[in-house]
């Protein structure tokens, strides 16, 4: 047997609604939204919201709308992605100091593979959460487990400010009497095959013949679904993660097929994400744009260019032609833009350099 692995996982408590209470320590203690433009009465849904607010049945994903019926009381607030990046580098600066392997998972969750350090897994956890919390005033909860799938679903269930250690031993008491969901990787379709399968927790999940989950899923789900339910899963930190692609999107606070309305949005949604593109240093090759009409038919386009970008007029002038390739017959509900593949801005110059090629249709194409 392998040396059993530490890995640890952080994730922010009520990551965006958090961040906006440093700035509004008067809303501490309150049902605070944070979603759209901050106004229920207008289209947009809940990034996330305060524990006090949770109470009321305010879940990430929920129209603003649905929110204002089930917590009229709360305090609204708008989405502000900038600020809460300042807050992400913060806390992920305080982790990136421990010697250890780093995986960043996005705006308010990473692992670190802590197996080399000396000291117990939850006294480092507990200087973690320290330092986080001196150095940003935010709380976060952590997980500590052999691999990072129970390290993640071990962060999650003490949450707010928590800490949970899980070793082989633990399965059986407190990763098997969980529902299946709480496994990364069960969305909600595989929740509800499983479901009908008369599998809901993930004990039962554990104790399935692999054949049978194998003529349901495929063999490789199944074989991820079965390991993952008997808390096998070695794969190592992914470090120095490139992203793969940036997008912003909005909805339109009434549905139109007003050309000049939405080519406006398009060109701040494209100056949005050049924004973003800058800050954190990428450019990319492939602009998209994405559409969806107010019967939710959802389409994409999109095009390579030359030469990565993360200028917003090129990223404005890629996505307009995108969207002149769709029918805007039916009005539209939310309009999205994305630019993709990726790479480091200062290999940009690198990228320049490729001769024989031109642009056809959405495809790079050699020239003849
Ligand atoms: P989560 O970690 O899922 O949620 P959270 O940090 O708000 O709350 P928890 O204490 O349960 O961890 O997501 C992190 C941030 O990502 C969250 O603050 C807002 C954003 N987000 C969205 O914008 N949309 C979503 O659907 C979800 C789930 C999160
Ligand atoms: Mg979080």
């Amino acid at each position: 047997m392998p040396p059993e692995r530490r890995i640890l996982h952080l994730d922010m408590d009520a990551f965006f609604a958090s961040v906006e209470l440093l700035r509004r320590p008067d809303l501490k203690g309150k049902p605070v939204i944070v979603g759209g433009r901050g106004d229920p009465t207008r289209r947009g849904v809940v990034t996330t919201a305060t524990y006090e607010a949770r109470a009321f049945g305010i879940r990430s994903g929920m129209p603003l709308r649905t929110a204002a019926r089930l917590c009229p009381g709360a305090v609204y607030l708008p989405t502000d992605f900038a600020e809460y990046l300042r807050w992400s580098r913060r806390f992920k600066a305080v982790m990136k100091s421990v010697p250890a392997l780093f995986e960043d998972r996005g705006i308010d969750e990473a692992f670190l593979d802590i197996s080399e350090l000396h000291g117990d897994g939850r006294s480092i956890a507990r200087d973690i959460k320290r330092r986080v919390l001196e150095e940003t005033g935010l709380t976060c909860s952590i997980g500590v487990a052999p691999n990072k799938l129970l390290a993640k679903i071990a962060s999650e269930l003490d949450k707010p400010d928590g800490l949970t250690i899980i070793g082989e031993g633990d399965l059986e008491a407190r990763i098997w009497p969980l529902e299946v969901r709480r496994i990364p990787g069960v969305g909600p379709k595989a929740n509800e095959r499983l479901a009908a399968m008369g599998i809901r927790t993930i004990g039962e999940l554990a104790a399935s013949p692999r054949a049978r989950l194998a003529a349901r899923f495929g063999r490789a789900y199944a074989a991820f679904l079965h390991d993952a339910a008997n808390g096998r899963h070695d794969r190592p930190l992914v470090t120095g993660r490139e992203p793969k692609s940036r997008s912003r999107e909005t909805t339109f606070q009434e549905d139109t097929n007003d050309r000049q309305a939405i080519l406006r949005t398009l060109g701040r949604l494209a100056r949005q994400v050049a924004e973003e593109l800058r800050d954190r240093g990428y450019a990319g090759r492939t602009i998209g744009i994405k559409l969806r009409y107010a019967d939710f038919e959802t389409l994409t386009r999109d095009r390579t260019l030359l030469e990565a970008t993360d200028d917003p007029l090129v990223i404005r002038a890629a996505a307009v032609e995108c969207l002149a390739r769709v029918a805007l017959r039916r009005k539209v509900r939310l309009l999205g833009v994305r630019v993709g593949s990726l790479m480091p801005a200062g290999a940009l110059q690198a990228s320049l350099d490729l001769p024989g090629l031109r642009i056809a249709g959405d495809e790079l194409q050699e020239t003849p």
